[in-house]
């Protein structure tokens, strides 16, 4: 090989093979060097996302929807939101993957590829939803630092994989487990290699349901680079930070997993209600768990206009972390009076539930709201406005609302 090259033959053909053109004076690239039109940081493009999408933060990528891309029943990659607490992990080889099962209570550590677990255990698909426990902290006053999500932190598309509970039978665990904690290979984003952007997990009650998986597809493919692939578990219901993506290590614990992003004001909120901006004592912090009743209008798109005498057609979803919804309504006088909506059965335990309404009682021209509200199977409701204000900005499931003009 002529030492003056400085790049190596393979990254030239490859680089070709993408710019679909041969670099002319490639042999000149300096190492490292990545084209100019390689360094294209098109987030949509990167991540085949939906231009329609909102870039909240580039480093690290976070991306939301808006509520009328979230329409489909299930969640197609170009519409599901993107949290990343670190860099996206590099060079991840599928065929050299492997899961760590370790920890206090592991009866003895074990490894397996990812070709393991596929042929060792059953497949099995749930369509589930993930929604960041931060999703709607962009209308909390004071305000709460970290991204400034509106509504579109959430999503519900179907996964396939193996289920936890079989993969954790087969290792064996002692009597003394109570909560397993995800390992993952994204990066720092000091880089530093002993850090962990984030490494959350779920009590074993959680760990053990049918529906809690290591996922290895989404929506009939491969997951997604971005969304954690080759391997992402997946607690539907709970706080989307309990899903890790890219994981490689699950640690069986005797005490509560204390990873990065466990303490604190991290995915805690206040035990019990505070008043806005009063400093919480960390004892008196609790880890989210489900997440709340929470539904969205993802039809039409606020600010649509009809004409008198039309009937507006609404619909949407509706979700209650572990719980079903059991209702569903909507308001057009500001939440004075409420009328029902036709709402479905989820696909299963854990999925969004799909609403519809037929509105055609508008009394005359002129400005109107649609709030949707959703109640859960034990009676509890999305309340109009704000909840409770916690320090970090989690659980805004405030009722959604779009804009309607009747002309
Ligand atoms: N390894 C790893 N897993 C992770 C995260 C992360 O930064 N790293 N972010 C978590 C958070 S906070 C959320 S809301 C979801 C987002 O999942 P998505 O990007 O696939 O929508 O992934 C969770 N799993
Ligand atoms: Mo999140």
């Amino acid at each position: 090989m002529n030492r003056r090259r400085f790049i190596s033959q393979t990254s030239l053909t490859s680089f070709a093979t993408i710019l679909g053109a041969d670099i002319v004076f490639g042999n000149n690239l300096p190492k490292g060097y990545t084209p100019l039109a390689l360094q294209d940081t098109d987030p949509f493009k990167l991540f085949d996302k939906d231009s329609g999408m909102s870039v909240l933060n580039n480093k690290p990528w976070n991306i939301e929807a808006k509520a009328h891309l979230l329409d489909d029943k299930v969640t197609p990659n170009k519409y599901m939101f993107i949290r990343n607490n670190g860099l996206i992990p590099e060079n991840i080889d599928a065929k050299s993957w492997k899961l760590t099962i370790d920890g206090e209570s592991v009866s003895k550590p074990k490894t397996y590829t990812l070709d393991e677990l596929k042929s060792k255990f059953q497949h099995h698909t749930y369509q589930l939803t993930l929604e960041c426990g931060g999703n709607g902290r962009s209308e909390f006053n004071p305000p709460a630092k970290g991204n400034q999500w509106t509504v579109g932190a959430v999503s519900c598309a179907n996964w396939t994989g193996v289920r936890l509970k079989d993969v954790l039978q087969d290792v064996g665990f002692k009597e003394n487990a109570v909560y397993i904690g995800y390992h993952a290979a994204d990066i720092h984003l000091s880089r530093n290699p002993e850090k962990e952007p984030i490494s959350r997990g779920v009590p074993m009650a959680k760990a053990l349901q049918d529906e809690t998986l290591l996922a290895f597809q989404m929506n009939g493919k491969d997951i997604p680079l971005v969304h954690g692939y080759p391997l992402r578990l997946i607690a539907g219901g709970w706080p989307a930070s309990a899903s890790g993506k890219w994981v490689n290590r699950l640690s069986i614990r005797d005490k509560v997993h204390d990873g990065a992003k466990m303490t604190g004001t991290s995915y805690r909120v206040p035990c019990e209600p505070v008043a806005p901006g009063e400093k919480v004592a960390d004892e008196d912090m609790c880890i989210i768990e489900s997440m709340p009743v929470k539904s969205l209008i993802t039809y039409p798109k606020s600010g649509a206009i009809i004409k008198k005498g039309q009937a507006l057609n609404i619909r949407g979803h509706a979700w209650a972390g572990e719980l079903e919804v059991q209702s569903m309504e909507y308001s057009i006088d500001f939440g004075s009076t409420w009328h029902s909506c036709s709402l479905q059965k989820p696909a299963n335990r854990l999925a969004w539930q799909n609403f519809s309404a037929s509105i055609n009682h508008f009394p005359k021209k002129g400005y109107y709201e649609v709030w949707a509200r959703a109640k859960d199977s034990n009676g509890k409701s999305q309340p109009m406005l704000l909840p409770g204000w916690n320090p970090k900005g989690y659980l805004n499931n405030a009722c959604h609302r779009i804009a309607i003009k009747v002309s």
